[in-house]
């Protein structure tokens, strides 16, 4: 039996991850696309060859003939759609952010407690990742000794006019929070943020987080930088360091040079993550075992506390601790392991 899974928001991410439902995911049937926007959501619809289209997305999650909701609409929307899905017996999963603020993700959480049983993940697909991968399985195999650092470049092409510093923060970088937390399996206990000064709202802004065992993250975001979609990270290590390497296809030789090409955004470079994301997801929907490495509902707040602590940091120039709360019962033992880890594909 397929999962049935509706869709809702069909922009550039919800299109996406409709395709990869349609294209990669055997055990998935694409039953409804959902969007306010009724001729853009007929057009994926009849494209991919949904089942239903709509445009009210709480009818599209409430309805009997939908397993699983992926929610891909505007942030703000995310922490009420994902409670209605769950109320109504569905499975989410979540773009990033699960909610734009850790009031609204704690209601998520409240609800996810009230049902006592965990059904949302948030879509942090760089956990899924083949170079993230290697990087924490070279660090739980002892291969760099201990951790003690870890260095990121996030950079985009270009971003619009509107996007901010603090946007960096709570839009780009937790990618970064979250994956350097799954990385080493530790929490962050404080940050300071700085941008460069610039008359560009959208100058690149350095990061440093402290986790609770004593490592240092950085993070410098650049959402403006013109010539590529470029995500690097460096695990150093006390007795080695892994470099994260970005899937490599060809090398173009002409005019007395060898190049390799960027991509212009983030789908091409973790194509295989989100493949692997969303292949997991629905796996562990039709098996009733979920894989460790999907980020929950906790995960989510945990990535959200930072971006919060980091946005006041921007704005007060001062370090600013990261809350550390009790994890509930239900998210305990959640921590993934990679040796856990049963293959996606
Ligand atoms: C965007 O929302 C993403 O999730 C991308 O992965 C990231 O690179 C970009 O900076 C964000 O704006």
């Amino acid at each position: 039996m397929s999962v049935r899974v509706a869709v809702i928001g069909t922009g550039v991410m919800g299109a996406d991850h409709a395709r990869i439902l349609t294209s990669d995911v055997p055990g998935a049937a694409l039953q409804v696309i959902c969007d306010a926007n009724g001729t853009r959501a007929r057009e994926l619809g009849d494209q991919l060859g949904a089942a239903h289209v709509l445009t009210d997305p709480l009818e599209a999650l409430s309805r009997a003939d939908v397993d699983a909701v992926l929610i891909a609409s505007p942030d703000s929307t995310h922490a009420d759609l994902t409670i209605a899905a769950m109320e109504a017996g569905k499975h989410v999963l979540c773009e990033k952010p699960l909610a734009p603020t850790s009031q609204d993700t704690q209601r998520v959480i409240e609800a996810e407690n009230r049902l006592g049983e965990r059904r949302v993940h948030v879509g942090f697909m760089r956990r899924f990742d083949p170079a993230y991968g290697a990087m924490k399985s070279a660090m739980e195999d002892g291969l760099v000794g201990d951790a003690l650092m870890m260095h990121n470049f996030h950079r985009n092409v270009t971003a619009p006019e509107w996007f901010t510093g603090e946007m960096a923060i709570s839009n780009s970088a937790p990618h970064e929070f979250d994956i350097c937390r799954f990385v080493l399996g530790s929490e962050y206990v404080s940050v300071i943020a700085v941008q460069m000064p610039s008359k560009n709202a959208i100058a690149p802004v350095f990061l440093i987080l402290k986790t609770a065992d004593g490592q240092m993250v950085n993070i410098e975001v650049n959402n403006n930088a013109a010539y590529g979609y470029d995500v690097r990270c460096e695990l150093v290590g006390s007795t080695g360091s892994v470099d994260l390497k970005a899937p490599v296809h060809a090398t173009y030789n002409a005019s007395l040079k060898s190049v390799q090409r960027f991509d212009a955004d983030w789908r091409p470079r973790f194509a295989d993550a989100y493949r692997l994301q969303n292949k997991a997801w629905i796996n562990g929907i039709s098996r009733g075992a979920t894989d460790p490495r999907l980020a929950n509902a906790w995960d989510g707040l945990c990535s959200t506390l930072v971006a919060e602590a980091g946005v006041v940091s921007l704005q007060t120039g001062t370090w600013q601790p990261v809350s550390s709360l009790d994890v509930p019962a239900l998210y305990q033992g959640a921590k993934a392991n990679s040796s856990l880890i049963v293959p996606a594909e």
